[in-house]
């Protein structure tokens, strides 16, 4: 329904994506696509590449007088860092005349945790920028600028999508589960790693710093949530249909993610059903019309049971693992020389936990995009509004005489 590609080296001229499969119709806001760029860039233990660049996402197509044309949206978000790579980085065999920045000695001792060992071995490539560069985290830019479009899509159908940060090394809040949908979208966009909880996030930035200053890294866990999901997404009638294994593909993509969890996620295994399972009750008297006329008390399911949503948030959460450059070094092997030599150091970041919620948010947009589309298929927002509505409708007449609680 919904596909994307994206294209760029980190230190290339530019990163470009290409969207195809948005509906004709949707209001496109370029000032909060470049919100969401941006706070890709923020949050505490971030590197200096963050302070070069300010990204900003130029739509070529697809997109006339402020809305989509249902034709496929490109987009080209340029790197300003790449004045000063074009002599290790030009396109061309010989150096071109005019090539600016340094000309820097090949990269031959790869990073672990990095792609460089495997890129090398995959593509037989001596130089190993030849690998980071692709494989760098960089790339994520292009997909917040496709999940900012995927998400204007869903803003339009008021489904929306928010993310903070829980765990940050050693710091946690502990389960996410309690915290609400509006506290998380009240978070400033400028709160340093974007937790709920500003004596914890206190204690993370302390803990960012007691990284760097020892040349260490830190990973972390952040949860992303989205209010007004329609129930009946997805489905469990095939594997490859199942949301919520689509939805864990796409955020475990994105680099240095090693695991996903939905709802209670990880925290099943060790406790009976009875605390795990969402009861189904009727509302409470007087409590907010809904449009399923039962209500759950908990949500460990995270809006998916299986593998289609069931009308509460959806809530994931995506554990990344610390940034694989450290400032003080691992043994690596120099594959030039065979000799044992500390890994190689590109500038990096300490901590990259918020930028990548930002980037799980761009994601879980996107598969809940391509969703919706499958669900309440259309060329046009007005059909696929036209379709959701009706849909509800339904759902309402359905449970038109639930009786409350007694
Ligand atoms: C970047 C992500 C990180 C940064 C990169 C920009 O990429 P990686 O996955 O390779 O660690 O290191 O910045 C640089 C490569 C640099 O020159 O500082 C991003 O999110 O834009």
């Amino acid at each position: 329904m919904l596909r994307f590609l994206t294209a760029g080296e980190s230190h290339g001229q530019a990163l470009l994506a290409t969207l195809e499969g948005l509906p004709a119709g949707i209001p496109i806001d370029t000032a909060a696509l470049m919100r969401d760029l941006r706070r890709r860039q923020l949050g505490y233990g971030r590197g200096r590449r963050m302070q070069i660049e300010t990204d900003t996402a130029e739509i070529l197509s697809g997109v006339r007088k402020g809305v989509t044309l249902g034709s496929p949206v490109a987009m080209l978000i340029r790197n300003r860092d790449w004045k000063n790579w074009q002599q290790t980085m030009h396109v061309e065999a010989e150096l071109p005349a005019g090539a600016t920045g340094a000309r820097r000695a090949p990269v031959t001792r790869p990073r672990p945790g990095h792609a460089d060992l495997a890129g090398a071995l995959k593509y037989d490539r001596e130089d190993m920028r030849d690998v980071l560069e692709r494989a760098s985290a960089r790339e994520t830019a292009a997909r917040v600028a496709v999940g900012a479009l995927a998400r204007q899509f869903l803003a339009a159908l008021d489904i929306h999508v928010a993310s903070h940060v829980f765990t940050l090394g050693p710091v946690s809040i502990g389960s996410p589960l309690d915290i609400s949908f509006e506290d998380i979208a009240a978070i400033d966009d400028d709160a340093p790693l974007h937790c709920v909880d500003a004596a914890r996030q206190d204690a993370m930035i302390a803990a960012v710093d007691a990284a760097r200053a020892v040349g260490d890294t830190l990973g972390g866990a952040f949860e992303v949530v989205v209010r007004g999901v329609p129930p009946g997404l997805g489905s469990y009638v095939q594997w490859d249909r199942k949301l919520d294994g689509r939805l864990a593909q796409a955020v475990m993509s994105i680099p240095a993610i090693k695991a996903v969890g939905i709802g209670k996620g990880v925290g099943v295994a060790d406790v009976p059903g009875s605390q795990v399972h969402d009861e189904i009750v009727l509302p409470a008297e007087g409590a907010a019309p809904r449009l399923l006329g039962v209500s759950r008390p908990t949500n460990n399911a995270g809006g998916l049971e299986g593998g289609v949503t069931n009308g509460e948030d959806l809530r994931l959460s995506g554990y990344m693992k610390p940034i694989s450059t450290l400032m003080r070094p691992l043994r690596s092997v120099d594959l030039q020389t065979m000799q044992e030599s500390p890994a190689a150091i590109e500038r990096s970041d300490v901590c990259a936990v918020p930028a990548a919620a930002v980037v799980a948010e761009a994601m879980i947009a996107f598969v809940l995009a391509d969703a919706l589309l499958e669900r309440f298929g259309g060329d046009t927002l007005t059909d696929i509004r036209d379709h959701v509505a009706r849909v509800h409708a339904r759902v309402q007449q359905r449970f038109a005489s639930t009786p409350a609680r007694a």
